[in-house]
Formats: structure tokens, sequence, C-alpha cells
């Protein structure tokens, strides 16, 4: 078992008792493996309250909550932030909303622990996964996708398009991220494929938010396509 310390990217826009459950779940489950929880905002959409919430937060746990300002636009943007910023040996991206359970996180430390060079992934699709109240267009879109995916990348992955994971923090300070909306979620796993890293997955149960909208609209999903092809056919690892 590898000692490891693990910063926790938590990009908020009008998320507040769903961004404090979150908060509070993470680290009474893992306080010793947390080094810190880096809350990224945006200057021109996160709401006044998701801001007070953060802010509160932060002067409760002082020692542990980090509070910035993204410089690029959307949420590719701010993750991106996080990821510069982050100091712990590994990094999860993950979302304030509750659709990304905060109750997997020990599972996903404990087992990056174990593995600590590999990536370890939330998957909504293999047992012990589920969707929900998830749009149900959706949901056959995104099986189908997952397949498509399957093929093109040569991967036995099923859920590649889901934003919540650890990853090694040097690898993801290495690569060259290009996207700066949602499809960056599936950028975060497609150039690690290509890379050939170790990528484990964990089943997880994916939860409709309570609280605020989505920042992706049902159009922007079918940009994930362009993601997926530039990806596979146009990006070189440096
Ligand atoms: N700081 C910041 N956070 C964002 C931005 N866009 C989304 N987020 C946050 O990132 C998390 C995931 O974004 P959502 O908009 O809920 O999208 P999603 O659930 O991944 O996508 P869908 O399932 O397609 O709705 C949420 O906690 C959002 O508040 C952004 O531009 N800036
Ligand atoms: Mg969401």
């Amino acid at each position: 078992m590898s000692k490891i310390n693990v910063s926790v990217i938590l990009p908020v826009i009008n998320e507040t008792f769903s961004l404090e459950k979150t908060i509070s779940i993470i680290l009474s489950d893992n306080k010793k493996d947390i080094l810190e929880i880096i809350i990224i905002l945006s200057k021109i959409k996160t709401t006044k309250n998701a801001l007070k919430k953060a802010k509160a937060l932060k002067d409760k746990f002082q020692d542990v909550i980090k509070v910035y300002f993204q410089e690029l636009p959307f949420l590719g943007g701010a993750v991106q932030k996080g990821f510069q910023l982050s100091k712990g040996t590994h990094v999860i991206m993950m979302a304030s909303d509750l659709e990304t359970d905060p109750n997997d996180v020990k599972k996903l430390i404990d087992l990056s622990k174990r593995n600590p060079s590999s990536i370890i992934t939330a998957n909504r699709w293999i047992k012990g996964g589920s969707f929900n109240k998830y749009n149900i267009i959706k949901l056959y879109l995104n099986f189908l996708f997952q397949f498509i995916l399957k093929c093109i990348f040569q991967t036995k992955l099923s859920d590649m398009t889901y934003g919540y994971r650890i990853f090694p923090s040097k690898l993801v300070k290495d690569i060259q991220w290009k996207e700066l909306k949602h499809p960056f979620l599936l950028e975060t796993i497609l150039k690690p494929i290509l890379m050939n890293i170790n990528i484990i997955e964990i089943p997880s149960k994916w939860e409709a938010r309570l609280e605020g909208i989505s920042q992706n609209s049902f159009i922007q999903n079918f940009n994930y396509i362009k993601t997926a092809l530039m990806v596979r056919f146009f990006w070189k690892n440096k």
C-alpha cells in the first residue's frame, strides 16, 4: 500500500447544501487522506448563495478548504485550474451537485493506494452502478455512445463520459488539455487510454441533483462526438 494524499477538485456554480453535504461526507470518511479540497468558482456564473456557502465552508475548515476563481471559462476551464493548483500526489475530479456520490470517494482512495499509478474511475453501467432520474433519451444515447467509444478506442471501459475519477497528479499536470466545456470530462479518460495508462472501474450510483440546474444543454452532448474523434485521430502525446 502506497502513502498518498489527495486534492479534491469541486467546481461550483449553484450548489449550496449539496456542496456542504459533499464536503462533509468526504471529510468524515477520509480526513487522514485528504490534503486539500479545492473549490473552483466562476466570477460570472457562480451564484451569490453558492459563493457565500463556499466562503463559509472555507472559514469552517480553514486547514483543508481552498477557494479560487477560474481563469479559463466553463467546466473544463474550472477543472484545469484545479489540476494546476493541486498539491496532492493524487487528484479527484467530481461534481458538487451530489450527482457524483461522495460516499464513493473512500473507495477511489483505497484503490488508488493499492494502485498508485492507475486511474480509478466511477462507472454507472457496471453491476452495482445505476442511474436515478436520468433523462431517458440521454440514457439510451449514453449507452450507444459508450458502445461506439469502446469500438474506436479498443477498450473494455464502459462509462467514459462520467466525470468522477482519481488520477495521479503528475499525469494530469503533464497532459495538454484542450476542451473547455463538458466534453473535457471525456477527454480526461480518452487521452490516458491512448497512453496505455492502467484504468480500474468501480460501480457508482448516479442520482439527479436536488438543487440548481446543469450547465450542460442537451444539444451540447453531441459535442462529445467531436472530442472523441479529435482525440482518437488527431491527438499526439508530446
Ligand atoms: N466553476 C465552474 N463549475 C462548473 C461549471 N460548469 C459546471 N460546473 C460545476 O461542475 C459540476 C458538473 O456540472 P453540471 O453542469 O452539473 O453537469 P453534469 O452533471 O456533468 O452534466 P449533465 O449530466 O449533462 O447535466 C457541477 O457541480 C457544476 O456546478 C463552470 O463553468 N465553472
Ligand atoms: Mg450535474
